[in-house]
């Protein structure tokens, strides 16, 4: 059966998530409490909405929803101005080759992404012509670790879960593509991400025999 594979965006392809923190760090100090690189590790993979309400725990605070609407509004846009100026170089290693080899294979490539910004960060590193779909904070109602996103990836590629491959470095997104009966490949720690099929450090580390094994019928 034909292949597909998904990749999660940030983590997988570019490390947005140094971004994320600066934007949800200028937040917490202006809430007067601190943001650690440590705790941003529970964001990775998770809503923006979420994300707040995270925060907003860590600094034993509640806020009505108008407020929240707004500090995301301002994490957002502090997060904007540090992706406006993103270019390739940010593209983490070995991703352009590995979706040059999925792509010279006719594997139907997907992108299963929590971010409402991920559209505009593909195209700033000039990597999203590779993608065949696109799917992302904008198109689901359920956040990671339900499946929903890579579901939805699955079907607008006319495949059946179990055959869509999914790469991820959140613990989330590993339950979820396991939750949805995908093969799960954790980029990042093996502490971390015990509960994934296969496990890289990075893409540096995976070889083409593996990848074509993988896709191979
Ligand atoms: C990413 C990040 C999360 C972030 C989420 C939503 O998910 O890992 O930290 O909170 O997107 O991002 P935005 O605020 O841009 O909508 P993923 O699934 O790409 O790893
Ligand atoms: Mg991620």
């Amino acid at each position: 059966m034909k292949k597909g594979i998904i990749f999660d965006l940030d983590g997988v392809i570019v490390d947005t998530a140094k971004y994320h923190y600066l934007a949800w760090k200028k937040l917490a100090n202006q809430l007067g409490f601190e943001f650690t690189q440590e705790q941003n590790e529970l964001f990775k993979g998770v809503s923006r909405k979420r994300c707040l309400d995270i925060l907003l725990e860590m600094g034993n605070l509640s806020a009505t929803q108008e407020q929240k609407d707004v500090w995301m509004i301002e994490k957002n846009n502090d997060y904007l101005a540090y992706i406006e100026k993103m270019d390739d170089s940010e593209i983490l290693p070995d991703v352009p080759k590995i979706l040059t080899l999925l792509k010279e294979n006719a594997i139907p490539i997907a992108l299963g992404s929590a971010s409402k910004n991920a559209l505009p960060i593909l195209e700033k590193v000039g990597l999203a012509h590779f993608f065949d779909v696109i799917v992302d904070g904008n198109n689901v109602t359920k956040a990671k670790p339900d499946p929903e996103v890579f579901l939805m990836a699955a079907k607008k590629m006319n495949l059946s879960p179990s055959n869509c491959i999914v790469f991820e470095d959140a613990v989330a997104g590993i339950e979820a593509a396991n939750a949805a009966n995908m093969i799960s490949i954790g980029i990042g720690e093996k502490e971390v991400l015990s509960q994934a099929k296969f496990i890289f450090k990075d893409f540096t580390q995976i070889s083409t025999d593996f990848m074509k094994k993988l896709i191979s019928n």
